[in-house]
């Protein structure tokens, strides 16, 4: 996992005329960059918070969501990048805007759906490029994609978790096969799991378990992942399908906004 600079993001931002953050709705406050979006604010660019993955929550959730980030102030669009739902409307929104060449830089936490978005909205015109005409090219190993019409989309690698100290900051900050303690953080991330979603790993994996270390056991078992020496399940093998499969959009769960502040008494908003 590369993580970019904040020197990277500003400097990408500067020449930039519009930002889309990409968040998971599945946890849209662990999983958005308020120092990215004041770094685009204070730019005065245009910033989109796209709340992606939103086919795996109901749409009255993806509603509240779309209404909470636009109460903040902040222009705000829900969509599924992988089934392509809502990226039409994104695709004519920018579009619309009238200054061309169009630069939009799109950033997040790492695997929130960037690239996702990036091949969604890019359709089958479409080319990378390396340098956008009449600008100096960047010395950077960001992706600059044209989506035709003159409007330039950049790739960006993910942007650095603010450390909040939820589990999303911590899967999110090293590559899993790097991570120290894999199986602790994912105790930590299906207890989260199944605060929202009780059903969730009977869902994707059919374990009927309740106890996250069983949870890690069975699905170890289940793979064939146990010690040659002793037959003891491999937990951390479990462990790193399981946020491997989160990435992935197959593990549901979902919160509102009224639920986070009856959750953790607003103190993260
Ligand atoms: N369910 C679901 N999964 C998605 C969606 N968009 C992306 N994904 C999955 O999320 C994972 C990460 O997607 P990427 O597009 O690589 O994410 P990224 O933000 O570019 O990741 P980095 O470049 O590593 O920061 C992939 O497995 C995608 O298939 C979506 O709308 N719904
Ligand atoms: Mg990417």
């Amino acid at each position: 996992m590369r993580l970019a600079s904040w020197g990277l993001i500003k400097e990408l931002m500067a020449s930039s005329d519009v930002v889309l953050e990409v968040v998971d709705i599945r946890d849209p406050i662990s999983t958005r960059s308020v120092r990215a979006e004041s770094l685009a604010l204070n730019l005065s660019k245009s910033l989109i918070i796209v709340l992606n993955k939103s086919d795996l929550v109901p749409r009255e959730v993806a509603e509240r969501w779309k209404e909470y980030f636009e109460s903040l102030g902040l222009r705000s669009i829900y969509i599924s990048a992988r089934d392509r739902l809502g990226t039409k409307v994104l695709r004519s929104e920018v579009r619309g805007m009238a200054k061309r060449p169009l630069v939009i830089a799109v950033v997040g936490l790492p695997k929130v759906g960037k690239s996702t978005l990036i091949n969604a909205l890019k359709g089958r015109h479409s080319a990378p490029t390396s340098t956008l005409p009449g600008s100096p090219g960047y010395t950077v190993r960001s992706q600059l994609y044209s989506i035709g019409r003159g409007i330039y989309l950049i790739d960006t690698p993910g942007l650095i978790p603010s450390g909040s100290g939820d589990v999303e900051s911590v899967i999110r900050s090293e590559n899993i096969d790097k991570l120290n303690n894999i199986t602790s953080v994912a105790v930590e991330f299906i207890k989260k799991v199944l605060k929202f979603n009780k059903t969730a790993f009977i869902e994707v994996y059919g374990i009927e378990e309740v106890d996250p270390y069983r949870i890690l056991e069975v699905l170890a078992v289940k793979r064939g992942w146990v010690s040659k020496k002793d037959r003891e399940p491999l937990l951390h093998e479990a462990a790193k399908a399981v946020i491997r499969d989160y990435f992935d959009g197959k593990i549901s769960y979902y919160f509102t906004p009224d639920e986070l502040i009856n959750t953790y008494g607003g103190s993260t908003l």
